[in-house]
C-alpha cells in the first residue's frame, strides 16, 4: 500500500519538472516490483494445522527449493506427524516410550537446517576465534584430536552448542523443528523409512547393541564415525545422521511430554533444568534412535556422545 501511494503523489508532481518526471517513473517501477512481491505466495508461513491426527494427510516431504546458506537445507512450512502412536497411517510401532505421546500433528514455519552434525572443523573456527570454549580432548571427545576434524564436535555443554550457533548467526533447532527434519511429515519411525536400521543386513545409522566392541561395530563403528558417513540414508530433507552417531542438543526445555497437537512452532517448557536431546548415539540400542524418541541432559552435561546441529530462521 505504501508503494502504490507513492507512486501516485509523484505521478501528480511529475507533470511540473524533468525530475519529478523522472522520479515519477522511478515510482512507477517501484511499485510495480512492489505489488509484485505481494502476489508472491509466502512460501515460510505455516499455514493451518489439521484439528486432528485423523484429518492429516501427509504432504511429501521434499527439501525446499532455495538458496540455502553453507551446509544447510531449507524445510518447507507446514503440518508434520509428531510423536509416537502404534498404529497410525499404517505403521506399526510398539515401542513408544510416554515421552514420545501423545502422537500429534504440529506445524513449522519454514526454516533451515544443517546437513550435517557440526563438525570439529567448523567448531574449531569458533574457538580460533576467541568465540566458543575449547572442550577436551580426550577420551572419546574429538576436539583437538588428529584426524577428527570431520569427526561431530562433542564433549560440549548445551550452552556451548547455543553459543557456537549464535556465532555463526544461527540457532539450536526447537525440538519440533528437529523432528520434522529428521522423519519429514508422515510420521516414519527413521529417518530413511519404516526398515529396521539392519534391515537386509545392510546398516543405515551408527548405533550400539549388546555388550561388546563387536556387537556396536556391526555398522563399522565402535564409537562416533565422521559426519555423514551414512549418507545413503539420510531424512527426507537430507539431513544426515538424525538416527544415531551422536544425539544432539536441541533448544528446548525438556518436558514428560512432547505437547499436544494442532500448535504452529511449540517452543516446550517456558524454563527448566535440562534441555532435550534427539536422535540417539552411537551408544544406544535401535528404539533409541527412532525419529520420535527423546531424551534430555542437564545444563552441565557434556560427553562423547553428544553433539549438536544449527537451524536459521528463513526470511520472507
Ligand atoms: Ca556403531
Ligand atoms: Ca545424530
Amino acid at each position: 500500500m505504501r508503494c502504490r501511494i507513492r507512486f501516485w503523489h509523484l505521478l501528480v508532481t511529475s507533470m511540473r519538472t524533468p525530475i519529478r518526471i523522472f522520479l515519477g517513473l522511478l515510482s512507477a517501477c517501484l511499485w510495480v516490483a512492489c505489488d509484485g512481491e505481494a502476489r508472491r505466495p509466502d512460501v515460510t508461513a505455516a499455514g493451518p494445522v489439521p484439528s486432528s491426527v485423523a484429518d492429516y494427510a501427509a504432504p511429501a516431504a521434499a527439501p525446499l527449493d532455495v538458496d540455502a546458506p553453507e551446509g544447510m537445507v531449507g524445510i518447507p512450512a507446514g503440518p508434520f506427524f509428531r510423536g509416537c502412536s502404534n498404529g497410525f497411517s499404517g505403521i506399526v510401532d510398539d515401542r513408544c516410550a510416554p515421552s514420545e505421546r501423545p502422537a500429534g500433528v504440529v506445524s513449522t514455519k519454514a526454516f533451515f537446517i544443517d546437513r550435517n552434525e557440526v563438525t570439529v572443523a567448523r567448531y574449531a573456527s569458533c574457538v580460533k576465534a576467541g568465540a566458543c570454549p575449547e572442550p577436551l580432548g580426550v577420551g572419546e571427545c574429538n576436539f583437538g584430536v588428529p584426524g577428527r576434524d570431520m569427526y561431530p564436535i562433542n564433549c560440549v555443554t548445551w550452552a556451548d552448542a547455543d553459543r557456537f550457533c549464535r556465532w555463526e548467526r544461527r540457532r539450536l533447532p526447537t525440538e519440533a523443528e528437529w523432528e520434522k527434519a529428521a522423519r519429514g511429515t508422515d510420521g516414519r519411525l527413521y529417518p530413511w523409512g519404516n526398515e529396521e536400521p539392519d534391515a537386509g543386513g545392510v546398516y543405515r545409522a551408527n548405533y550400539g547393541e549388546g555388550l561388546t566392541s563387536i556387537l556396536w561395530m556391526r555398522d563399522t563403528w565402535e564409537y562416533d564415525g565422521p559426519v555423514g558417513s551414512f549418507a545413503a540414508w539420510p531424512s527426507p530433507y537430507g539431513c544426515n545422521d538424525m538416527a544415531g552417531n551422536v544425539a544432539e542438543w536441541v533448544h528446548d526445555w525438556w518436558g514428560a511430554s512432547h505437547g499436544g497437537s494442532g500448535t504452529v512452532d511449540p517452543a516446550g517448557p517456558a524454563t527448566g533444568d535440562r534441555h532435550v536431546v534427539r536422535g540417539g548415539s552411537f551408544r544406544e540400542y535401535r528404539h533409541r534412535i527412532r525419529t520420535s524418541a527423546r531424551g534430555y541432559h542437564y545444563e552441565s552435561f557434556f560427553d562423547g556422545n553428544v553433539g549438536f546441529r544449527c537451524a536459521a530462521d528463513m526470511k520472507k
